[in-house]
C-alpha cells in the first residue's frame, strides 16, 4: 500500500487499484478472513490517497463481498464461509441432508403451482401433448443460511396438488408411497445471475453450480425434474471412484 505505487492516468481510477491491491492481500494471505480492515484514516495516510477514494475501494469490495461493513465498528474481511461436503453416489433430499448434519432447514417459496410446461419438461418428465406440470421453486436454506435455488418439476400423476408440499418434497412423495430410488445428476458451473444472487445474497457474477437432476421411481417412472443453483462457495461436491472391473 506504499504510496508510490499509484498510477495516476493510465493505470485505471485510483479506488478500483486501490481495492485490487487489497484483495490481493486477502488471497495472498496477509489479511485473514475475520480480519479488521485498518481504519480509513490510517489506509488514507499510508497510500497518501484521498479518504473518498479509500471509501470508494472498500465499498466496491463489500459489494463483491470481500468485505462486511460493520455500522460503527469499521470493515472486516469476510469470513471464509464453511463449505459442506455433499456425496454424489447417494440419492438423498436437502432436508434429510441438513438433518443428518444437524441442522434446520427452511424454506422460502418464490413459486408453487400447476402450469403448463415447458418444452424440456416435457421431454424430461415424458408428458403427453396435453398434461400440465407442477411446480415448486423455492429457496433452501441451512441454519437461516441461503444454501441453493430448486426448481422442479413434476407430472401430476406424481404430484397431483403441489401445495401439498410444505417442507420437504420427498417427504410428500414419501406420504404417497413414491420414493425415488434412482436418478441423473448434471451438474455444471455457472455465474448467477442479479435476480438469482440477491435471492442467495451472493454478488452478482458470483460462482454458482447449476445441477440438474432427474429422479425414477423403481416402476421406471420419472418423479421430478429439478433444477438446482447452489452457492459455489457453500458446496463440495465429494464421489468416491473404484477403478472399473
Ligand atoms: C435435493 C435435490 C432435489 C430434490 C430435493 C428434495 C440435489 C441437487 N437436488 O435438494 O432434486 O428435489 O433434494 O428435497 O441434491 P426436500 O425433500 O427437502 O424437498
Amino acid at each position: 500500500l506504499a504510496p508510490a505505487g499509484w498510477q495516476r492516468g493510465d493505470g485505471g481510477p485510483l479506488y478500483l487499484q486501490l481495492s485490487r491491491r487489497l484483495s490481493e492481500a486477502m488471497t495472498r494471505g496477509l489479511l485473514s478472513p475475520g480480519a479488521p480492515l485498518p481504519p480509513e484514516r490510517e489506509i488514507a495516510a499510508l497510500t497518501g490517497l484521498s479518504r473518498v477514494t479509500v471509501r470508494k475501494a472498500i465499498a466496491g469490495l463489500a459489494a463483491e463481498g470481500l468485505v462486511v461493513q460493520k455500522h460503527g465498528s469499521g470493515s472486516f474481511v469476510a469470513p471464509r464461509p464453511e463449505k459442506f461436503e455433499q456425496s454424489l453416489s447417494r440419492l438423498t433430499s436437502f432436508t434429510e441432508d441438513m438433518r443428518r448434519r444437524g441442522l434446520s432447514t427452511t424454506t422460502r417459496w418464490l413459486d408453487r403451482g400447476v402450469y403448463v410446461p415447458s418444452p424440456d419438461e416435457v421431454v424430461a418428465l415424458g408428458l403427453a401433448a396435453d398434461a400440465s406440470v407442477a411446480r415448486l421453486a423455492r429457496l433452501r436454506l441451512a441454519d437461516g443460511r441461503p444454501m441453493a435455488i430448486e426448481r422442479a418439476a413434476l407430472p401430476l400423476t406424481i404430484l397431483p396438488d403441489p401445495e401439498a408440499v410444505e417442507t420437504s418434497l420427498y417427504g410428500t412423495l414419501a406420504e404417497a408411497g413414491l420414493r425415488p430410488v434412482r436418478a441423473l445428476q448434471k451438474i455444471s458451473a455457472i455465474a448467477v445471475g442479479r435476480e438469482d444472487a440477491a435471492t442467495l445474497e451472493v454478488a452478482p457474477g458470483a460462482a454458482g453450480l447449476s445441477i440438474e437432476r432427474t429422479s425414477y421411481l423403481p416402476d421406471g417412472r420419472v418423479a421430478e425434474f429439478t433444477r438446482s443453483l447452489y452457492r459455489g462457495d457453500a458446496y463440495n461436491f465429494v464421489a468416491e471412484l473404484r477403478l472399473a472391473q
